[in-house]
């Protein structure tokens, strides 16, 4: 059975209850959160999402878009979406962790080869693992977007080593293998909210943090923090989900509208992504940025073994789930 045949099975089910609640309430308004900026590849490809199912249920699905995190935080918005209190959103898998296990794997520094490889096995068994566990906490996934790979930014020097990030004040994700990993390489870590970054790095309250190059454009922190080195440390795919508890209230023919126009939109994403890449690059080394590459990753690949070897201990469970991705081609 396909990921979102099961999906379907599961919800049939759950909407023999509810559909009547559906039709009878006519058309359902929906809410969506959104940390980015308006002209953000997420914030597009969420709108094209939203006009598509308008559109296919023939207006009995509407809803609004709410960028730049005005519905709050992302760890808090992922338990209101949960809850059922937001109905869908757009994530980063890296904050979940903390409430789906599963979600975990792919914020291991290093765990996958390539952005390609990422998404060859999120289409794939992996990440139909990952979505069963996503699911059975509240969210259905709808499409997998891009996010490029991740890598550290500050204000004092260029990284080139692990041995360069010691002592440097780095702002992380709300999850603890991200504060492990600055540790590893003798970094001292901050979870903080993404809104608050700017400020944090700009009154010297951290030394820097880690984004992939359109977010570390469209926050502006290029202009706080110039040396960006590229470890490329993190590849962690994002998410297109909503709430199960707003699934289960669609009709079986609205929930196939809404799950083919996520993997519409996350299509959409994907490709815009590639764009906005190459010209927040563009943009923030015409700011000024000094971008350098890693020479040889295999130090920083080295340094995160005690995450690995912890994580592993912590969640034996998952340890088959690391190793499909680990021994992937
Ligand atoms: C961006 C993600 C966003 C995160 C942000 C962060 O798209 O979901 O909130 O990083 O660092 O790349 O908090």
């Amino acid at each position: 059975m396909t990921f979102f045949k099961k999906i379907n099975a599961v919800a049939a089910g759950a909407a023999l209850g509810v559909s009547l609640v559906a039709t009878a309430s006519g058309a359902t308004d929906l809410r969506g959160w959104n940390i980015h900026v308006d002209d953000y590849p997420v914030s597009i490809a969420m709108e094209s999402f939203m006009k598509e199912v308008t559109e296919k249920t023939g207006g009995a699905i509407t809803g609004k878009i709410y960028n730049n995190g005005v519905l709050g935080d992302q760890p808090d918005a992922i338990e209101q979406v949960r809850l059922g209190a937001i109905d869908f959103g757009e994530f980063s898998l890296g904050p979940m962790g903390q409430a789906i296990p599963e979600t975990n794997v792919v914020s291991l520094p290093f765990i996958f080869k390539s952005i390609p490889q990422m998404y060859k096995l999120m289409d794939g068994e992996v990440g139909e693992k990952i979505g069963e566990g996503m699911i059975a906490k509240g969210m259905v996934p709808l499409g997998w977007y891009d996010a490029g790979a991740r890598s550290f930014y500050n204000s004092q020097h260029p990284i080139n080593t692990p041995d360069d990030v010691k002592g440097l004040k780095i702002r992380v994700m709300s999850n603890d293998l991200f504060v492990m990993m600055v540790e590893a390489m003798k970094g001292n870590a901050t979870p903080m909210a993404f809104g608050e970054v700017y400020q944090s790095i700009k009154t010297g309250v951290v030394d820097g943090a880690e984004n992939n190059p359109p977010s570390y454009e469209s926050t502006n922190h290029f202009e706080v923090a110039k040396y960006y080195s590229l470890t490329e440390h993190l590849i962690i795919p994002e998410c297109l989900c909503m709430s199960k508890a707003t699934w289960d209230k669609l009709t079986p023919e609205q929930q196939t509208i809404v799950k083919d126009a996520g993997h519409a939109s996350a299509l959409l994403q994907r490709e815009l992504w590639q764009a906005r890449e190459a010209a927040s690059m563009e943009k923030v080394k015409a700011g000024g940025t000094e971008v350098n590459t890693i020479a040889d990753k295999a130090p920083f690949q080295a340094a995160m073994a005690p995450v690995y070897d912890k994580f592993i201990a912590d969640n034996p469970a998952l340890t088959d789930l690391v190793n499909m991705i680990r021994n992937a081609d």
